[in-house]
C-alpha cells in the first residue's frame, strides 16, 4: 500500500514524459556521412551525392598535405565557367553563392572535423584543393583535384 501512493506519482510523471517524448516531431531524415578521399592529384568521392543533410569527412591518401573545400555554385553556373575565370587569373567569387567550408589533412591523416551541409537539390557544388608543394609549383586544382557534383532533384 505505501509503495502504491508514493509510486502514483512517479506514474503520473512518467505518462507525461512519455507523452512529451511522442509529440516531439521526429527528425525527417539522418544526416548522410560521405567519406572523401584525396589522394595525389584527384578526389575520390561518389559520383551522386543525395539532398539532405549530409556529413563530409577527408581523408588524405597521399603523400603530400592536401584540403577538401566545397562552394556552392550560383544557379545555372558549372564548374567550366569558374575554372575558365580562374585560369584568366579572375575571381570566382561573382559565380558562387558561397563556401560550405574547407576540411585539411596532412599525408595519410583524416580530419578529426566534418564539414555538415544541407545539399541542396538541383544546386552543384565545387569541391577543390589549392594547395601547392611549393612557392613555383601549380596549385593541385591544375593537377586534377578539382571536381564537382550536381545535386539530384529540384526544380
Ligand atoms: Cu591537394
Amino acid at each position: 500500500m505505501r509503495y502504491n501512493v508514493a509510486g502514483a506519482p512517479i506514474v503520473a510523471a512518467a505518462v507525461v514524459l512519455f507523452t512529451t517524448i511522442a509529440c516531439q516531431p521526429s527528425p525527417t531524415s539522418t544526416p548522410r556521412e560521405v567519406l572523401v578521399r584525396g589522394a595525389d592529384y584527384a578526389f575520390e568521392l561518389p559520383d551522386t551525392l543525395a539532398p539532405g543533410t549530409t556529413i563530409l569527412r577527408f581523408q588524405n591518401t597521399g603523400k603530400v598535405a592536401h584540403e577538401f573545400g566545397m562552394a556552392l555554385l550560383k544557379p545555372g553556373i558549372t564548374l567550366a565557367q569558374v575554372l575558365d575565370v580562374v585560369r584568366a587569373g579572375g575571381s570566382p567569387d561573382s559565380l558562387l553563392d558561397g563556401t560550405v567550408g574547407i576540411l585539411i589533412a596532412a599525408p595519410s591523416a583524416t580530419t578529426v572535423g566534418a564539414l555538415l551541409v544541407d545539399l541542396l537539390p538541383g544546386r552543384t557544388y565545387a569541391m577543390f584543393c589549392n594547395f601547392q608543394d611549393g612557392p613555383d609549383k601549380p596549385p593541385h586544382s591544375s593537377l586534377g583535384m578539382v571536381t564537382s557534383r550536381s545535386i539530384p532533384g529540384g526544380p
